[in-house]
């Protein structure tokens, strides 16, 4: 039964309700320009762990938190035997992150909950919103550990043990933040998991379509390389007698921008992070690490990216006399979300009449993990200029509103079923 003769044809979620539970939320760890910084795990991520918590709480949810921080916010169902359908994101953010990344997929799921306490609606599964820990592995890498761990394809220890460029493991941060939590890290039944996020990107915009479909998820792979040379004076070393690091990491830098135009136009390379040493202006610098992060939605040509980069760097080794350390941290082939789910998310589309288009994801997701131990799948809304992972990151109004009706059918549908 379609969710207009459920609830009659008026539903809609409360827009203005879910605009300013988005801009509450932006208030903490607002930069000047307008974004959002709240690292995994700092005093910040906790404020906006807490603000969530207190109005899922209001919202008349019982919380639990597992053992790596992930949050799930449960509001029972009449029949409470049945697994629940999941609905949520993440509430880090990158370090010139935006109000929306993340935030605005676990904010809908609430909105969806006070939409249906509002209509004194109760489900017949229980739902749950939840907040993924650490998605954006900005400050601890990999990205997606907690949901990770959660479907099981890391255990708990590796996830605890993810350092910071300071040596702080997640395990000690989610202890001083209060959110190293005792519920099951796994193995619970689940009936469906649905995530709502922001494209990243400029396709639904350019198209002037209101939702995507989301239908697939490109895979990923994640390295650490160091080049070693010798720290030497700027000045009177002989141009011939340097073990410049930094010329290594540069020719890396320009093969794994070339690797990625090869294999245009779907293939993305991307050096994000560096560190020089000893990073000064006249010292001929000694090591520097580097991370790159190849992205592709054919695990086969991702794989050649692989063997690419390898070869870039051995030859960039010979040809330079450094030393190098290479290690791939992080990989998981492209995700096909569930028909099922995604049928739920094209029906209740329809029933609102919005403009849409299927659409694979650039960005990876906690969804790409769940999809492993529930049936899964994501609803986009566009972002303006397709701009994320900066302050400026832009949603109408409308588009959250319109995400968020389609989360609210999408989610009903899943746990009437
Ligand atoms: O990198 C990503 O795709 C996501 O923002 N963690
Ligand atoms: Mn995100
Ligand atoms: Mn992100
Ligand atoms: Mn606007």
């Amino acid at each position: 039964m379609s969710t207009e003769a459920k609830f009659g044809t008026n539903v809609a979620i409360n827009g203005s309700r879910l605009w300013d539970s988005l801009m509450e939320m932006a208030k903490i760890g607002a930069t000047p320009k307008g974004g959002v910084c709240r690292l995994a795990l700092t005093d910040l991520d906790k404020q906006g762990r807490d603000l969530f918590v207190q109005w899922c709480r209001d919202a008349g949810c019982t919380i639990t938190v597992d053992a790596i921080g992930n949050i799930f916010a449960r509001r029972p169902g009449r029949n409470n035997a049945l697994p629940p359908i999941l609905m949520g994101s993440h509430l880090d953010s990158q370090p010139t992150g935006g109000k929306f990344d993340g935030v605005y997929g676990v904010l809908a799921g609430l909105e969806v909950v006070r939409t249906l306490n509002d209509l004194n609606y109760q489900t017949e599964a229980p739902i749950e919103v939840v907040a993924w820990t650490n998605e954006e592995g900005s400050r601890f890498a990999p990205a997606m550990v907690a949901s990770g761990v959660f479907a099981g394809t890391f255990d708990l220890e590796y996830g605890l043990s993810r350092k910071d460029l300071d040596g702080k493991t997640m395990g000690e941060e989610l202890a001083r933040i209060g959110y190293a939590g005792d519920a099951p890290i796994r193995g619970r039944e689940l009936g469906a998991y649905f995530e709502a996020h922001i494209e990243q990107g400029p396709i639904l915009e350019a198209e002037d379509k209101t939702i995507g479909v989301v239908t697939d998820c490109q895979g990923q792979r994640w390295y650490e390389i160091t080049f070693t040379g010798q720290e030497a004076h700027a000045g009177p070393t002989p141009m011939s007698r340097r073990r410049d690091a930094l010329l290594g990491a540069a020719r890396v830098v320009e093969a794994v921008n070339r690797i990625g135009l090869e294999h245009a136009p779907y293939a993305c390379a991307t050096v994000g992070l560096m560190q020089i040493h000893p990073n000064s202006r006249n010292v001929i610098p000694g090591r520097v690490f580097f991370t790159v992060d190849f992205r592709h939605p054919d695990d086969a040509v991702l794989a050649e990216m692989d063997a690419k980069l390898r070869d870039a760097v051995a030859r960039v080794a010979q040809e330079t006399g450094l030393e190098t350390e290479f290690e791939q941290i992080w990989y998981y082939a492209p995700v096909k979300f569930d028909a099922g789910c995604v049928e739920a998310v094209r029906g209740a589309v329809a029933e609102l009449g919005y403009s849409n288009r299927d659409m694979v994801s650039g960005a990876g997701h906690d969804a790409c993990y769940l999809a492993r131990v529930t049936p899964t799948s994501m609803i986009f809304i566009p972002c303006v200029d397709g701009i994320s992972h900066n302050e400026i990151e832009h949603a109408h109004p409308e588009w959250c509103e319109a995400g968020c009706n389609v989360l609210l059918r999408a989610v009903v549908a899943k746990a009437d079923a």
